[in-house]
């Protein structure tokens, strides 16, 4: 895999900041349209229909995402927030991290926590952002070197599930993935990714990892269907993005959003439900997809943890618990893993 660029970001009214963000970008434009494409064909061709969850977070649907962590139904993202103010001078501690690197770190907003108590620990010397959108990772670079004025900011943009081998090796790193981002993985795809986080690992690393636990259903099921409807509508701009980005002919309102809880295999399903029978040109897939009244189209899957058993799969890919802390309801699970291997 080659670097497109590694560029600072210009001088200007960020000119003190400039020298200290650096951001390379590993994902090839051309490359990954072609592996979107790809991917996005086989789900839609396929019964039943699904679409990997990246399609959802356009430049859109990542301001609906901010959106709804702000629904007064959406609990993870609250509930972490309690955890990480009461428990990152833990981290810090623990760690004694000189470089945090925070895995799809959207606008990095959670990372600000870390990153104060880190430097009060006094070891922080530089952060990483890691997230498949450039445009929110040069922003979120600027605003984190802005008001970090000794930070080293070296951003990279990739995909996580390939790029975690590029990742800077500054020693003494602490790899964060927050706000319940591993529930998006399927068993077998959750497995290879754990085990390409541990194997990108030094001895000096640390993994934090942020999970949903299971919990009532109408609990769950809320947080997915909030009342005013921005769940609803980050779902719906999927096909917003495919009638864009692939040339497809996807009507909106022909849609509905469904989410649901599955308890066969612990996740929320998101889904649009199709209203009636229609077909859908998809032009730049050279295909048409038809759904039939009440077929489903799945654009995303939450899974929602049990302790023991996360404890078991991230055991097996080879990490070893540190600490692990929950909010005072218990609804979300902060843990702190090490490679299992001697750090001194
Ligand atoms: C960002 C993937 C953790 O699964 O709860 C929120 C995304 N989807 N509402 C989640 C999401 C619908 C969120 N993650």
């Amino acid at each position: 895999v080659e670097a497109r660029g590694i560029e600072g970001v210009g001088a200007g009214a960020l000119g003190q900041t400039a020298s200290r963000v650096w951001v390379e970008v590993y994902l090839r434009p051309l490359a990954w349209r072609c592996l979107r494409y790809r991917e996005a064909k086989a789900g839609l061709l396929q019964s039943p229909r699904e679409l990997s969850p990246k399609w959802l977070y356009d430049e859109r649907g990542s301001r609906l995402f901010e959106e709804i962590t702000r629904q007064p139904e959406y609990y993870p993202t609250r509930r972490e927030r309690e955890i990480l103010s009461a428990r990152a001078g833990d981290v810090a501690r623990l760690t004694r991290a000189r470089w945090l690197v925070e895995l799809g770190s959207g606008a990095s907003k959670k990372t600000r926590l870390l990153l104060d108590a880190l430097r009060d620990e006094g070891t922080l010397e530089g952060f990483t952002p890691f997230d498949v959108s450039e445009e929110m990772l040069r922003g979120s670079s600027k605003r984190l070197a802005w008001d970090y004025p000794s930070l080293q900011v070296h951003g990279v943009v990739g995909d996580f599930e390939q790029h975690l081998s590029v990742l800077p090796r500054h020693g003494r790193r602490l790899l964060a993935l927050l706000g319940g981002t591993l529930g998006n993985f399927k068993p077998g795809e959750r497995a290879r990714f754990l085990g390409a986080i541990r194997a990108s690992m030094g001895p000096e690393d640390f993994f934090l990892l942020g999970s949903d636990l299971l919990k009532e259903t109408s609990t769950l099921e809320a947080a997915y269907n909030d009342a005013a409807g921005v769940t609803a509508a980050f779902n719906l701009n999927v096909l917003e993005v495919l009638n864009r980005e692939l040339g497809a002919g996807f009507v909106p309102s022909q849609f509905q959003h469904v989410a649901r809880f599955d308890a066969e295999h612990g996740w929320i399903e998101m889904l649009l439900r199709a209203k009636r029978a229609q077909r859908v040109r998809i032009s730049s897939l050279q295909a048409s997809v038809s759904f039939a009244e009440g077929e489903t189209l799945r654009t995303e899957v939450s899974t929602k943890f049990d302790r023991d058993a996360l404890t078991r799969e991230l055991t097996q890919a080879g990490f070893a618990r540190l600490a692990d802390w929950t909010d005072d309801r218990g609804d979300f699970w902060l843990t702190l893993w090490s490679t299992g291997r001697a750090t001194d």
